[in-house]
């Protein structure tokens, strides 16, 4: 008997997954006409109030890092990212941004919530069988604690990718997208091979942008209204478009890809804030 032979509720059909920093997307609308309507003095005020503050949180300190852009068309004007190690340091950032001056002069669009995940379809498939040969039966405690445990060492292995750095690139694309879940075509329908099969061609092409464009995926099942969120940063915008277009194309998306509303934007370094108001 393989793992495959198993009756199908025997083994998670959800696979493995470690997670690492919580992300907060906040889009705002910047109220160009209140802000005119200050003086000088006031604007000069508020914004070395808001320079000095994002200045704080822009500089990377372990897995916690806020970065802003300037985004382009009408979904907003500003986007502000936010990475930390939990939900309750992600509530302390929009706080404090809250409670900036400047704040009264910005208007939210939009926002996102979610946290860093890596699925891990080739291990999830590895360790079951794995376990399934030591004759240990699925969801015991000796299972679970099993899984744990591979887990704590991808966790480990893996914490580059789940406690990163905001990338650098000139330019950001956001978009928030599901899974299928329709009469036809269900991804939570398909089995555990076919999931893992189409995720490591998605990979295949996604390898090919390696250098081009860093790819963040969040996981936002039970946050907020999209299953997933994509953060693409590049140097050229242009590489989104392509890479997103040959996507299209790839299985995962071509049938079963959802997408949300796009956002692109520019890096700004928070000295240089006033040069976007
Ligand atoms: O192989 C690996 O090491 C990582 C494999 C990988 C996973 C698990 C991967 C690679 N992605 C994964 C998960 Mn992705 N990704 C998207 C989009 O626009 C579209 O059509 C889709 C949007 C892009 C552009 C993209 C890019 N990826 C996911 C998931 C979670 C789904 C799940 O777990 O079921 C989603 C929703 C998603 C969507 N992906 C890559 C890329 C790129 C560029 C890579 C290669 C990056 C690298 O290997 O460094």
């Amino acid at each position: 008997m393989t793992p495959e032979t198993l009756p199908a509720t025997a083994l998670p059909a959800v696979p493995l997954t470690v997670e690492g920093a919580s992300t907060l997307h906040q889009m705002m609308r910047f109220r160009r006409a209140a802000w005119r309507a200050l003086d000088a003095g006031a604007q000069a005020r508020i914004l070395a109030e808001a320079t000095a503050a994002l200045g704080a949180m822009e500089k990377p300190a372990d897995g916690r890092q806020s970065a802003v852009y300037s985004l382009l068309g009408h979904k907003g004007d500003l986007m502000l990212l936010h990475f930390r190690r939990s939900f309750e340091e992600l509530n302390q950032a929009q706080i404090a941004v809250a409670r900036l001056e400047l704040s009264d002069y910005l208007e939210p669009t939009t926002s996102y919530v979610s946290m860093i995940e890596l699925g891990l379809y080739e291990s999830t498939s590895k360790v079951y069988g794995a376990l399934f040969e030591k004759g240990i039966v699925p969801h015991s405690d000796e299972w679970k604690q099993e899984i744990e445990a591979t887990m704590a060492r991808s966790r480990a292995a893996m914490a580059p990718r789940l406690w990163p750095e905001i990338p650098a690139s000139k330019y950001l694309c956001f978009y928030p997208m599901d899974r299928k879940r329709g009469e036809v075509k269900n991804w939570y329908q398909e089995t555990m091979a076919d999931r893992k099969r189409m995720m490591e061609e998605h990979g295949l092409i996604g390898r090919r942008y390696a250098g081009e464009v860093r790819q963040i995926i969040t996981g936002s099942i039970g946050f907020d209204d999209w299953e997933w969120g994509v953060d693409l940063f590049a140097e050229d915008p242009l590489v989104f478009k392509k890479l997103i277009y040959e996507m299209r194309f790839d299985e995962v998306s071509a049938v079963y890809a959802l997408f949300g509303s796009f956002f692109v934007g520019l890096r700004v370094p928070a000295a240089g804030l006033a040069s976007v108001l």
